[in-house]
């Protein structure tokens, strides 16, 4: 489509004056073969799939056993989100902070607009009309995705609320944020289209966010955060900057509902750095006991919650998104029942395996491994390859409304009142079970200095601890420094702020085994958080905080010893010592905006520590 040609037509629904414009400048630039603005609907999702099973992107998969469900498989160039090409384009550097990457807005620009200089060439040019939260709630907000990626809109139907009511709440003169994405592969004379379509090149891949002007251009990639930009982009990066200039907070965080036998529900959010079994526990089944008496887990979401203060005095959370896009692998009845059911129909599987009867597999599903599969890479693969049949950053994009335990508030505008915020990392010693801080202040320390020690050589040193505040590391659109003065901020103007609590369900004993048996016996520990955010339970002081005894816990149904509950708990002067001299690597790199507060905080730690015996156990 040339810019002599007559300009392509836009909804009927579309008024925004800046929309139009935007849209406008963008075919002149992108050069698209065609434009579609997309409705959203269900005819629409449709033909894209069949469209895209035509063109090789999609499998579909054995409708009588996965109704509804395709499988992609990406280039092997494209399977995850590329950290080292993320910036944080801020006017100043120094508003990026040390832990982004970032060049002048001037500067990117000058490449990305080489870069989307007809960059849809012989492509269709979508627009993608999308909310993050039930449209019109007041928490949420809109965005406008432009992509050449047929993979990307269908994922964007599952993930956010997209189509014409967005562009009819939007109105006139509404806001939105930019978000321009293009896969990075134009079709010129003589090039061939491939079924992933993406830069191969790793150095060709940029995701790039200019937070003062609430835009987006990712350029290069087709895979997940990269390419799904109301995610990790819009809903944190963006929105991160948003919530500190407006007074609320966008993290990375589940939402869960714990109904407790008298019916009445108390939401929590939770953070927890990748690899602690986040949405596991977002979808958490209590054990037997619990269930019987009427205890219940409830979804509103599993990766990201707004959060806004409300003029009640509490404080409302809204999971943004609308769908799943959750790793595969380790994935089965056990770990996340609820997860398995959600996943049987209407949804896109991404880099798993395909059996021979046209399912899907992955490592760590239920039952014997399958004979044999088709492999990520569409290669021949049994049981004696020595590969993986599934790629570990393998996934599914599945509708919210399809995990069988969706809390019934899941898409009520006002969003869920928070009682308590959860901290958790993945700690082999050192840090207990889980304890509650003395005060919002030595929450936001705890939350700050959280961490997860290494597992793969990738990142290298394994066993030591890579600091994640509020596991928002890959996320915060500015200086982190100037997000914890936020959060500490945050509490100051609430009457009653949540409780907040740390958790650690990964400690090993001497013969390093896990010493917490996890999954759905994390319900005690969540009923005992739910408790003390009412301030229905009891607990006892430690050095760090509040802790729960042996007999605060609710153990029917679980062989529990006294014994190795305290050696959970139980917190060493010595190692605890090490433990804060080493938030020093954090706060020394955040030296010039790290808020006041957390250096007392972590003096009144030590000398807590001190007042305490060298090693503290429960009494
Ligand atoms: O690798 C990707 O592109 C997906 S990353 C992701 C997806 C869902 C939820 N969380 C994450 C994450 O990296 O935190
Ligand atoms: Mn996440």
């Amino acid at each position: 489509m040339s810019a002599t040609e007559t300009r392509p037509t836009t909804p009927e629904a579309l008024s925004n004056t800046e929309a139009i414009a935007w849209f406008n400048e963008l075919v002149e630039l992108l050069k698209p073969s065609a434009v579609r603005w997309c409705d959203g609907s269900q005819a629409e999702y449709d033909e894209l799939c069949q469209q895209m099973v035509d063109s090789g992107t999609f499998i579909k998969l054995n409708q009588d056993k996965r109704p509804g469900c395709f499988l992609a498989r990406s280039h092997p160039s494209d399977v995850a989100r590329v950290e080292d090409r993320t910036y944080i384009c801020s006017i100043a550097k120094g508003d990026a902070g040390p832990t982004n990457n970032w060049m002048a807005p001037k500067e990117m620009k000058g490449i990305l607009n080489e870069k989307f200089d007809g960059a849809m060439a012989g492509r269709t040019m979508y627009v993608i009309p999308f909310s993050m939260g039930p449209i019109g709630s007041d928490i949420a907000k809109i965005g406008i995705q432009i992509t050449d990626s047929p993979y990307v809109v269908v994922n964007m139907k599952i993930m956010t609320r997209m189509g014409t009511p967005v562009l009819e709440a939007l109105g006139e003169t509404g806001e939105f944020i930019k978000c321009l994405h293009s896969v990075g592969m134009p079709l010129h004379a003589g090039v061939e289209d491939v079924a992933w379509p993406c830069s191969p090149d790793p150095k060709d891949k940029y995701i790039v966010h200019f937070p003062e002007e609430r835009s987006i251009m990712s350029y290069g990639s087709g895979y997940g955060g990269n390419a799904l930009l109301g995610k990790k982009c819009l809903a944190l990066r963006i929105a991160s900057v948003m919530a500190r200039e407006e007074g609320w907070l966008a993290e990375h965080m589940l939402i869960s509902g714990v109904k407790d036998p008298t019916g009445k529900t108390t939401y929590v959010a939770a953070a927890f750095p990748s690899q602690c079994g986040k949405t596991n526990f977002a979808m958490l089944v209590p054990p037997k006991e619990f269930l019987d008496e009427g205890w219940d887990v409830t979804c509103v979401g599993d990766d990201i919650a707004w959060i806004k203060p409300n003029d009640d005095g509490q404080i409302y959370a809204i999971n943004p998104e609308a769908g799943f896009f959750g790793v595969a692998p380790g994935t089965n009845m056990k770990t996340n029942p609820n997860a398995m059911k959600a996943i049987e129909t209407n949804t896109i599987y991404t880099n798993v395996a395909l059996t021979d009867d046209g399912d899907v597999w992955w490592e760590g599903m239920d039952g014997e491994p399958p004979a044999h599969a088709i492999d990520w890479q569409g290669n021949d693969w049994t049981p004696d390859s020595d590969k993986k049949a599934a790629h570990p950053n393998s996934r599914f994009t599945a509708p919210l409304d399809q995990c069988p335990t969706v809390d019934e508030r899941y898409d009520d505008p006002n969003g869920v009142p928070i009682s308590a915020f959860i901290f958790g990392g993945r700690r082999s010693t050192t840090v207990p079970l889980v304890h509650q801080s003395f005060n919002w202040a030595f929450g936001v320390y705890s939350a700050a200095t959280m961490g997860s020690e290494m597992t793969a050589a990738a990142f290298g040193n394994i066993g030591k601890v890579r600091r994640d505040p509020l596991a928002m590391l890959p996320f915060i659109g500015y200086h982190m420094g100037d997000y914890l003065g936020h959060w500490l901020d945050f509490g100051r103007h609430i009457p009653n702020p949540p409780r907040i609590f740390n958790v650690n369900w990964f400690r090993k004993d001497e013969d390093g085994n896990f010493i917490w048996p996890g999954f759905g016996d994390n319900m005690r520990i969540l009923k005992w958080i739910v408790d003390r955010a009412h301030g229905r339970t009891s607990s006892t002081e430690s050095p760090l905080g509040w802790m729960p005894r042996y007999e605060d816990i609710d153990w029917r149904g679980l062989d529990f010893s006294r014994e190795q509950f305290d050696t959970l708990m139980s917190t060493d002067r010595e190692q605890w010592l090490q433990e804060i001299a080493s938030h020093d690597d954090l706060f020394f790199q955040l030296y010039d905006r790290l808020p006041k507060e957390l250096t007392f905080i972590r003096e009144l730690l030590v000398s807590g520590l001190w007042r305490s015996p060298e090693h503290w156990e429960m009494k």
